[in-house]
């Protein structure tokens, strides 16, 4: 699975009154960070792929994820996500046919913060 190198998303807190300065090793325990991803952004593949893996260096609870089309249109998936936080959500996806797609989702942290994740990739033409 390719690393996701986009920046990592942690809390924007900054702790800077009475000289508490917290490091962001620290305040990345205080959620979690996306470890990796199994499409990587902006990817053209030359397969549809079957399904997507989203992972987490810590426990999240599933939130949410669509895709839509390059034009906007709503693709319908099916997922079941686990009712526990788990760091690993492999989500089936639908057939698809060679287009751009937007796949967008959402996992809430253990302190309660919404991660939000994209990707947008391409089904090439054969
Ligand atoms: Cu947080």
């Amino acid at each position: 699975m390719p690393i996701n190198n986009r920046s990592p998303r942690i809390c924007r807190a900054v702790l800077l009154s009475v000289g508490l300065l917290f490091s962001s090793s620290d305040m990345a325990q205080a959620h979690t960070m996306e470890r990796a991803i199994s499409i990587a952004n902006n990817a053209v593949l030359q397969a549809a792929p079957e399904t997507f893996t989203v992972s987490y260096v810590h426990p999240a609870r599933f939130g949410s994820v669509q895709l839509r089309t390059a034009t906007g249109e709503t693709v319908p998936m099916r997922y079941q996500p686990p009712a526990n936080a788990t760091t690993t959500f492999t989500i089936p996806l639908p057939k698809l046919v060679p287009d751009t797609y937007r796949l967008t989702w959402r996992v809430i942290a253990d302190d309660g913060h919404v991660m939000t994740g994209n990707v947008t990739f391409t089904i090439a033409r054969r």
